[in-house]
């Protein structure tokens, strides 16, 4: 057991990050070959994201990379979770490469060994190649032998610098939010027959990234996915709305973490989606359900449990709905529930063995948050980061093994169909002039990051 010598310190090997992905930051939509994805294409349909917004700009990041790597090193940033473009890499999601796109990513990463900072990198993060989209996207299991290619590629390509990789992120979003709500790209509306049948394609990808990993990962090179999964938190912390939250947390969570830790999809998955279950083929639980070197989850909220009994609640629990004013970001979805941070990894833990979690995200996002005499005085999202932090911190101290933390995100960015009107940064961006300032959150995180404790 670690011990403390002070009662909010974090372990000597914990580490602390900033998140980041391609598309929200990167901006040069179509540079030096890029081909184009479903988020460009999403973008440019009337109506579909708030403003109008488009990626062909967002930070300019592709540009700015050096200034962004000595900025975060200025706040004392070590660890950065970034993700690669598939269409940098493949334009037309296929087998014909652009080296262009590989020697972009041999400059950033090239940048951060100069700044003292560790790559986390994520081979897909939403932005698919909009020509697979046209061949089927997520329906089809060809986007999943496209997606063998680009993994084996880019982990051959920097299997020198890179030594954490994460497969996908959050296959919920782009599954369920692209192709059932429709919400984000590419905006389809399907049966949940059809999005079941693009979580099996997705877990087929995330095989496909842990298998890349273990063939050309090289020395000491690490692997896992990243899930969003959903988050039950127990009203009250009793053995019975703990178990009953447990329960909903394994429902929930069947079709994903619960299958690539098992053998197969289970039998309540089964004989809860009926005819609807996805269909597979012999071999593939051998391919997603292969060992992982640690889980990454993202938090940001969660939903409250308690115990239930009765016709209503069939499965010993029940989901409350949240008064209207409970408290929230600016972001619909996002209610304030920092116990989500501590009982996601706990109940991962429990359920499925895991050894090494990574917070890969947890943060913010509003509206408002005006630079006024050279500050963002922020400290909604200070508190936030607090709030979330103690909770990371109660879960290591009774034995839950999170290993790291990545706060969502370094800087203001394309926040989907939110567009630039959502700001998840702790570095305020113009979008106008490109002038990054420091928000008084990212002083009070660089604070936290040097001194390893709660502040
Ligand atoms: C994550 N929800 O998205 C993504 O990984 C980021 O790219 C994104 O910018 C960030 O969180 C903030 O939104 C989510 O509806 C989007 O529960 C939606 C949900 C969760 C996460």
């Amino acid at each position: 057991m670690t011990t403390f010598t002070y009662s909010s310190n974090f372990p000597e090997t914990f580490v602390f990050g900033v998140a980041a992905a391609s598309a929200q930051i990167e901006g040069a939509a179509f540079a030096d070959g890029k081909g184009e994805s479903v988020w460009d294409h999403f973008a440019r349909i009337p109506g579909k994201v708030v403003g109008g917004d488009n990626l062909d700009v967002a930070c300019d990041h592709y540009n700015r990379f050096d200034e962004d790597f000595a900025l975060m090193a200025s706040l004392g940033v070590k660890h950065y979770r970034l993700s690669i473009a598939w269409p940098r890499i493949y334009p037309k999601g296929d087998d014909q490469l652009n080296q262009a796109g590989l020697d972009f990513y041999h400059r950033l990463f090239a940048s951060m060994a100069k700044h003292g900072i560790t790559p986390w990198v994520t081979m897909f993060h939403w932005d698919l190649p909009q020509a697979l989209e046209e061949k089927g996207g997520w329906t089809s299991r060809a986007t999943a032998d496209a997606f063998r290619i680009y993994a084996d590629t880019i982990v051959k390509a920097f299997s020198s610098v890179v030594k954490n990789w994460i497969t996908l992120n959050e296959i919920r979003c782009f599954t369920v939010l692209g192709y059932g709500t429709g919400t984000k790209a590419p905006g389809r509306k399907e049966s949940d027959a059809v999005v079941n049948q693009t979580y099996h394609v997705a877990l087929l990808c995330h095989g496909h990234g842990v298998a890349a990993v273990r063939t050309h990962g090289g020395p000491g090179a690490r692997v896992g996915l990243t899930d969003n999964c959903d988050v039950a938190v127990p009203v009250t912390e009793t053995p019975a709305d703990i178990a009953a939250a447990k329960a909903w947390f394994s429902d929930k969570n069947a079709h994903i973490l619960g299958a690539i830790h098992g053998k197969g999809y289970s039998e309540y998955y089964l004989q809860r989606e009926g005819a609807n279950a996805p269909s597979w083929e012999a071999g593939d639980f051998d391919l997603i359900s292969q060992p992982t070197d640690f889980l990454g989850l993202n938090i940001y909220t969660a939903t409250y449990i308690r115990a239930a009994s009765g016709e209503a609640f069939p499965r010993g629990y029940e989901a409350l709905k949240l008064p209207a004013n409970y408290p929230r970001a600016d972001s619909v979805w996002l209610n304030m529930i920092p116990q989500a941070i501590y009982w996601a990894p706990r109940m991962c833990q429990e359920l499925y063995e895991h050894k090494s979690i990574y917070i890969t995200e947890n943060g913010c996002g509003y509206d408002v948050e005006p630079v006024e005499n050279g500050e963002v005085i922020d400290l909604h999202r200070r508190d936030y980061v607090r709030n979330h932090l103690r909770e990371v911190h109660r879960a290591i101290s009774d034995g839950v093994p999170i290993d790291g933390y990545f706060l969502w995100s370094f800087i203001d960015n394309y926040e989907w169909e939110d567009g630039y009107a959502r700001r998840f940064g702790i570095v305020h961006c113009d979008f106008k002039t490109q002038v990054r300032t420091p928000k008084l959150s990212a002083r009070y995180y660089s604070r936290v990051m040097q001194e390893r404790k709660i502040l």
